[in-house]
């Protein structure tokens, strides 16, 4: 058996990047009947074949596991938005950081697209939201605004693009690689939407130890899947659970909250609407 990782998917095959080179397999049986579904990025060990394929015999345990796009074992997230054509949407923004943040992502960075086209105070808007709790780029494409940043910042990483459909996440991959051209789509004029121009998830490698992985556009996202714990999903309030009064606090009506003690000194008070705006739809629903 050799090790590989799988780079891409198509119709039940799966392409593994192995030392021997890119070998085409298929699955057992097995997998299918316990619902393991191979996933992009899974470590695997495959049975070569006389035809130089071979069969999925193994997957190895996933250190993570990205259900938008679904991909595996990532160590960088670029959480791609654009300010305006298609306008921001804070809510889609922070449901991807807290899914990226309960798959313990290392690594989760917002990314800001086609600033060329943003004015000063949006920039600022978004960048005092989230300032001191993630990274955030600003980037365009189009003025070469960024880039070398990006490529510093995914260097010996898996990383994953994501975010709506066009923002800009094929056209930023191609301005880091551009021997690689993939294909990017211009947004619809009367919704100022996307136009689902990428339709598949692949592993692409970079360079040495660095690959990129390119996603499909989303423009919606439930965290349904999520336990009621949200607030381990804001990173800046972690530090700060273990010393509500009340183990089981919501950080609502609760006496003694040190989350609500922080508000105005290490949580924003935004930051801070922003999660009860969460935890209410997410009751809500229940
Ligand atoms: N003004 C401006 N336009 C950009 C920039 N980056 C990309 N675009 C344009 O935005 C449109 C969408 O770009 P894509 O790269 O296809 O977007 P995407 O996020 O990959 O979209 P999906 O594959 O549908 O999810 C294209 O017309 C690009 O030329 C930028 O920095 N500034
Ligand atoms: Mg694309
Ligand atoms: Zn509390």
């Amino acid at each position: 058996m050799i090790k590989g990782r799988i780079i891409k998917g198509i119709g039940g095959l799966y392409f593994i990047d192995t030392e021997k080179g890119i070998i085409e397999c298929s699955v057992r049986g097995i997998f299918r009947k316990n619902k393991i579904t191979p996933t992009i990025g899974d470590y695997v060990n495959i049975s070569l074949l006389e035809d130089n394929k071979g069969i999925i015999e193994e997957i190895l345990e996933r250190k993570n596991i990205l259900i938008r796009p679904r991909v595996s074992n990532i160590d960088c997230a670029i959480i791609t938005f654009s300010i305006i054509s298609p306008n921001i949407n804070i809510d889609l923004l922070d449901k991807f950081l807290i899914l990226a943040e309960s798959q313990n992502i290392e690594n989760v960075v917002i990314c800001i697209n086609k600033c060329d086209l943003a004015n000063e105070d949006d920039i600022n808007m978004v960048k005092d939201l989230y300032k001191n709790i993630y990274p955030i780029i600003f980037t365009s494409t189009k003025e070469n605004i960024g880039i070398n940043d990006l490529k510093n910042l995914i260097d010996k990483k898996v990383t994953v693009f994501a975010g709506p459909s066009g923002v800009g996440k094929s056209s930023l991959i191609n301005a880091i690689l551009p021997n690689i051209c993939l294909r990017t789509g211009d947004i619809s004029k009367k919704i100022e939407r996307g136009k689902h121009t990428t339709r598949q998830v692949e592993l692409l490698e970079a360079w040495e130890h660095t690959y990129i992985v390119d996603s499909p556009g989303f423009t919606s996202l439930s965290i349904d899947f999520l336990d009621d714990s949200l607030d381990n999903y804001f990173k800046e309030f972690r530090q700060y659970l273990g010393d509500c009064k009340f183990y089981d606090c919501k950080h609502i009506h609760e006496p003694n909250c040190a989350i609500k003690n922080q508000i105005g000194k290490n949580i924003s008070e935004e930051r801070y609407n922003r999660y009860t705006k969460i935890l209410s739809e997410m009751l809500e629903r229940n």
